[in-house]
């Protein structure tokens, strides 16, 4: 049972200052400051679902560029539990990183990977996709299991539901994500750490007016729009931005969920969006792609066998400072697990100078230009 009070309002655990607007656009450059210090944005969370970013020590990620990572609710809540995490001192000292962290709900998730999940007004109940076990998840229990774990930014608990979906479907998940988070708002206990809210609604511009509305209301630390890149087109995605954004408080930060091709970034800060986070830069890697300025790179192509040259020339990663195509190749096809972890870290050192060079762009009012030249040396 909580014990504490709830947070006074008006602390605020983690404050959003934008430090300089993009003439052309409705992109801007800011500093996210939490209690495990600042983060420049725009800004790409890796992933660390299990507490770790897959391969990578935490100095090989601090090195590529990461700033703040993203952990996830349900794995950690599943195993080891979040009060093994909490007893082994919170997030922060159980993963040895001691930089900002933000914790997704959960709900995502349970769609994503527990078997029969079902949803009612009250939460959702699933089996756990390691062992069965018949569980719970609420507004209640997914801030609780966050508070627990202690990130920097919890997520509100929402309903994202799978598209293709009917007008009708939808609106009701955006009635559910708003009553949700209400009881996420009221459940904290925590006065250090910030709570998101979630913005859903699909394609519909009402739908996400609606919530966009509801959620301001309440007065959250940050807004995320999700829903988001669960298989549409560039330009769908380009439209959800276009009909969310706009509507969020200019002083908090907006975070776009599960976003990370780098045509996406530069749509989504071109549309107003500060934080991103994705599996592609880390899942990529492992299966021998990489990202270059000149659009993807496949390891595995005979093309790269007698290669001397890096990645990407330029590249500061150590994957590009010390190796050839042709030795990361020769990693790959005799499976060994440098491959994997090298070009993990090439492809988050190069999503982090893609968001490094649009904070430069902004600030020196040439995003517009840098985003043009950057999708056409990219290619289609
Ligand atoms: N909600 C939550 N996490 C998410 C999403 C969402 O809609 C997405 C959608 N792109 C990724 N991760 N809670
Ligand atoms: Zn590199």
């Amino acid at each position: 049972e909580p014990t504490l009070e709830a947070p006074p309002r008006g602390v605020r655990p983690v404050r959003f200052t934008a430090t300089a607007r993009d003439a052309g656009s409705a992109a801007r450059a800011g500093r996210l400051d939490t209690p495990h210090g600042p983060v420049e944005t725009p800004a790409f969370m890796p992933v660390g679902t299990q507490a770790t970013v897959k391969g990578l020590t935490p100095d090989q990620l601090r090195e590529a560029g990461s700033r703040m990572l993203l952990a996830n609710t349900y794995h950690l809540a599943l195993r080891p539990g979040e009060e093994t995490v909490a007893a082994l001192g919170g997030l922060h000292r159980f993963m040895a990183w001691d930089g900002p962290i933000l914790t997704d709900s959960g709900g995502f998730q349970v769609f994503s990977l527990a078997q029969r999940a079902k949803i009612t007004d009250h939460g959702a109940t699933f089996r756990s996709h390691l062992d069965g076990r018949l569980l719970e998840l609420t507004p209640e229990r997914a801030v609780a299991i966050q508070e627990a774990l202690g990130a920097d930014v919890a997520m509100c608990l929402d309903q994202c539901p799978a598209l293709p979906a009917e007008k009708a479907e939808i609106a009701r998940a955006v009635d559910r994500t708003i009553a949700w988070a209400a009881r996420c708002q009221d459940a904290r206990r925590r006065p250090d750490q910030a709570l998101f809210g979630i913005v859903q609604g699909g394609a519909h511009e009402d739908l996400r007016g609606r919530c966009a509305e509801a959620l301001i209301a309440m007065d959250f630390d940050g807004y995320a729009v999700g829903g988001v890149s669960v298989g549409e087109s560039r330009e769908e995605v380009r439209r959800a931005l276009d009909v969310s954004v706009h509507l969020l408080p200019e002083d908090r930060p907006r975070y776009l969920m599960g976003v990370g091709r780098p045509q996406d970034l530069l749509d989504a800060v071109h549309a107003g969006i500060d934080m991103f986070d994705c599996v592609m830069p880390t899942r990529n890697g492992r299966n021998a792609t990489c990202f270059t300025d000149a659009g993807p790179v496949k390891l595995r192509n005979a093309a790269h066998a007698r290669d001397p040259r890096p990645l990407e020339e330029g590249c500061d990663c150590l994957a590009c400072s010390r190796f050839s195509r042709g030795y990361l190749r020769h990693l790959f096809l005799a499976r060994e697990m440098l491959g994997p972890i090298l070009a993990s870290i090439h492809n988050l050192a190069y999503l982090h100078r893609l968001t490094r060079r649009m904070r430069e762009a902004i600030r020196a009012g040439r995003f517009v230009q840098l985003r043009l030249d950057v999708l056409e040396a990219l290619g289609p």
